[in-house]
């Protein structure tokens, strides 16, 4: 998701690190590459214009922090402003009865699943309902779902998606269920029938969240009819479903502004694990090309130790890692599951996914590469020459312009993190971080 976005930004981005100068001219260019990229990515023209004009007047004859140079000050602007315009803090889901809504074949059902097993899988109380009775298949698919999370289904013999909502709700009150998810029935347009059931079971239950589950895809046809919803049944958040096939995501930039609601979570592929909470911090991270560390380690934590997660997120915070380092990192993303999406979260590699179907294959090269060097090659890459790369090239199987090329990321990475390091101070890892930069 949002590959091409992450790919503009971070050359426009580039370009103006690598000015030696910055004056204005090279600024106005890097914001006209970034106005055509979010347009292009489908973003809201007006947010688009809000946006640029934001960033100008701040950067624009502005002079720079004393802890930045004028590139960094630039690409910090731009930073905070993406974060604003994604929603800012994230918001969590609140407690209590949820509402899923919106149209037909969005990801309404699928979304309840996944986050009853999100929701499960931190421990909390989940129980969850269908008030679709207008496909027979609809209440099973629920109960399937909720059968492979491992959590109630909640089942009522009536004819009335009120009623059953209701009896619902109470259920959950006696059980002391802590998240009770309702799904609800789509329709292939907003047609008053389906706003009139959905008003009647909200004002029925009362729910602390209606979420608009919105198909990423529609781009700003889903905006369209979410405003109408948002008329209709005062939405508090929206659910992005299908980010994993649109590379634009231009939906995601404009949700928080057109509708004045947050984007909650985002669907990134048909598995029962794919639904990511939305933190607007890390989104705009991404977007800048510098990965989404913090999702890393909290990936990572799931499968290896806290701390030898912990030490290997300071390390690459702080720029301090080295080749071994980034085996280790390499071996641990593989035993977390599909490469594409975690990849995408280690800083600089996000820029480069975009249509590369990740091919584990290429993976294990790089490893085998890492593998061929000495220990000595993976503390200090320094003393890797001509005569060491071709002898690492024939150890692994590879080329030397392939050894090249690990070697090349891994400095600009290294860099990079250095540098934005410098920009902050030490973040603290991974509870208080939310980005490299500490705030002004
Ligand atoms: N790739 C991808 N597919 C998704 C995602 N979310 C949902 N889907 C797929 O979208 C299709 C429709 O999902 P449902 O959950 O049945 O949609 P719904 O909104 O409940 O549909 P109705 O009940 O008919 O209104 C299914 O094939 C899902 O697997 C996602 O994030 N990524
Ligand atoms: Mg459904």
């Amino acid at each position: 998701m949002l590959e091409l976005l992450t790919e503009k930004f971070s050359s426009a981005l580039d370009k103006l690190t690598k000015t030696r100068k910055l004056t204005d001219r090279a600024v106005n260019q890097a914001l006209r590459e970034i106005r055509l990229a979010l347009l292009e990515a489908d973003v809201d023209y007006d947010v688009v214009k809000e946006f640029i004009k934001s960033v100008r007047q701040k950067v624009v004859g502005a002079k720079p922090p004393p802890n930045l140079t004028p590139a960094e000050f630039v690409i910090k602007t731009v930073y905070d402003e993406l974060k604003e315009t994604l929603g800012g803090e994230r918001e969590e889901l609140k407690k209590g009865t949820t509402l899923l809504v919106g149209l037909q074949g969005t990801g309404k059902t699928t979304t309840v699943g996944k986050l009853a097993y999100l929701l499960n899988k931190q421990g909390k109380k989940v129980a969850v309902a269908s008030t679709d009775l207008r496909r027979p298949a609809a209440v099973l698919q629920l109960k399937k779902l909720a059968q492979q999370v491992g959590v109630p289904f909640y089942e009522f013999d009536e004819k009335e998606p009120t009623e059953i909502a209701r009896k619902a709700v109470k259920r959950a009150g006696e059980e002391g269920v802590e998240y009770l998810l309702l799904d609800t029935a789509g329709r292939l347009h907003v047609d008053e029938e389906l706003m009139r059931e959905l008003e009647e079971i909200k004002r029925a239950v009362e729910p602390e969240e209606v979420l608009y589950v919105a198909d990423a895809m529609q781009g700003q046809t889903a905006l369209e009819t979410a405003r109408a919803f948002h008329e209709r049944l005062g939405l508090t958040g929206v659910v992005l479903t299908k980010m994993d096939g649109d590379a634009r995501g231009g939906v995601a930039l404009s949700v928080r502004k057109v509708l004045g609601v947050p984007v909650k979570f985002v669907g990134v592929g048909e598995r029962i694990e794919d639904l990511e909470p939305f933190y607007p911090d890390r989104v705009a991270q991404r977007i800048l090309g510098l990965g989404d560390v913090q999702s890393l380690a909290e990936k990572a934590q799931e499968v290896i130790p806290e701390d030898q997660a912990q030490v290997m997120a300071t390390k690459v915070l702080t720029g301090e890692f080295d080749l071994e380092d980034l085996r280790e990192m390499l071996r641990m993303i593989q035993k977390m599951g599909p490469l594409d999406k975690l990849l995408a979260m280690i800083p600089g590699v996000g820029a480069q996914l975009k249509n590369v179907k990740v091919d584990e294959k290429q993976f294990k090269r790089i490893e085998a590469i890492i593998n061929s060097m000495t220990p000595e090659e993976r503390r200090n890459p320094k003393i890797i020459n001509l005569s060491r790369k071709k002898r690492i090239a024939r150890g692994s199987g590879t080329t030397v312009s392939e050894v090249n090329k690990v070697l090349k990321r891994y400095e600009e990475m290294k860099k990079l993190m250095r540098k934005l390091q410098r920009a902050g101070g030490v973040p603290q890892v991974p509870k208080l971080p939310r980005f490299p930069f500490r705030p002004f």
